[in-house]
């Protein structure tokens, strides 16, 4: 038995209000369509955040039908559960997941499926209110209950200690033993397997950027092969081929020059299959915005040569009395705020950098230009 363990599509996703970067969520997608394709998996685990919102576009919903039409082909079946993005408003409207559910999609949001022998157990996405009204760990026992004798999978997208330091919910406290594998969403940093009572254990992150992470990076993005072998169960990271660089640099009052003539380089040096997306981040005093843009027309690099420049600066908080200072201050309250407002860490750190973004722009016309040519730059 061989099966594809992958996670966090977020397919619709437009990152930077781009139409490339929302068809770079479906290249990889498709990658790792191939791959199952290829290796002749018997069936796809998915963990959540098919899609990137509740109420995906006629368009984005057509290239989810796209890619279960070329599994349907190959008769390779999904499992998939909703997660935080795509599980739908609970009260007002239902997971966007369902209306690919007729075409072939296995959508387990709480309950058991069975399919030649493997027992697939799901639970959507449950948020910390809804975490109080029930015991996770209880809930988790009556699934394994309601498994026969076989292989079982347990499918979730939750916060789980360490990765999310603030949340209850910890492995060994709250996965029963009982299952054989458990595929976890929602960290989007790949994690190698572990093995936690009884069960491997398999975070295999986004398949791309919902924002910009060096954790991220290091890990790389991909997927999971898991095959098992008599008693004993294997998983091999596969990394996409098909990703859009990201080439990321740490930004200082004394090295920007140094570093738009690393840029420069890199830029050059390098034939990329996609133009990069360049993300600048840094503590500074003086360094702004506009000093970056500048900096990037003297030195000769074409807006050609990439896609995209993100600039996330942190202002230094040591000199309290000049201007700037105090108005980075108040920037720094504002987006503490908003994620205190929003309270989904994902969706905060999304409109944050969607904050930044805007920074990056001459004027408010500029701006204007942008949401009315990329209104979905507004779709989170
Ligand atoms: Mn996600």
């Amino acid at each position: 038995m061989k099966f594809l363990h992958l996670s966090d599509t977020h397919l619709g996703y437009h990152q930077y209000g781009l139409q490339e970067r929302a068809k770079d969520f479906f290249d990889v997608f498709n990658e790792a369509v191939d791959v199952a394709i290829e290796k002749k998996v018997d069936f796809v685990v998915h963990t959540g955040d098919f899609f990137h919102s509740s109420r995906p576009s006629n368009q984005i919903i057509l290239q989810g039908m796209e890619i279960l039409r070329r599994l349907n082909d190959a008769k390779i079946p999904m499992f998939v559960i909703s997660g935080n993005h795509d599980r739908g408003s609970q009260v007002r409207d239902v997971s966007p997941l369902k209306i690919l559910q007729p075409l072939g999609l296995n959508l387990i949001d709480s309950g058991v499926s069975e399919y030649e022998g493997i027992f697939f157990g799901g639970l959507k996405y449950i948020s910390k209110a809804g975490l109080r009204q029930i015991d996770f760990r209880e809930v988790l026992e009556k699934l394994v209950e309601k498994m026969g004798e076989g292989f079982k999978i347990l499918m979730l997208h939750q916060e789980f200690q360490p990765f999310f330091p603030d949340s209850k919910l910890n492995m060994i406290a709250h996965i029963p033993e009982g299952f054989n594998y458990v595929g976890i969403g929602h960290y989007h940093v790949a994690q190698p397997p572990s093995s936690i009572n009884g069960a491997m254990v398999v975070y295999p992150g986004s398949t791309e950027f919902t924002a910009y992470n060096d954790k991220e990076e290091e890990r790389r993005k991909g997927l999971y092969i898991v095959e098992a072998e008599g008693s004993e169960l294997k998983a091999e990271f596969i990394k996409f081929k098909s990703r859009r660089p990201f080439l990321f640099y740490l930004v200082n009052d004394e090295n920007s020059e140094q570093i738009l003539k690393k840029i420069k380089e890199d830029l050059e040096k390098d034939h990329y299959d996609k133009k990069p997306v360049l993300v600048l981040k840094g503590t500074v005093k003086d360094l702004t915005y506009s000093d970056i843009r500048h900096l990037i027309k003297n030195e000769g690099i074409s807006d050609e040569r990439f896609l995209h420049l993100q600039i996330n600066l942190t202002r230094d908080q040591v000199d309290e009395s000049s201007e700037p200072v105090i108005i980075d201050l108040k920037e720094d309250l504002i987006k503490k705020e908003l994620q205190r407002l929003i309270g989904d860490r994902e969706l905060s750190e999304s409109v944050i950098e969607l904050i930044d973004h805007l920074k990056t722009f001459e004027n408010i016309d500029e701006i204007k230009k942008l949401l009315k040519e990329n209104p979905e730059i507004l779709d989170f």
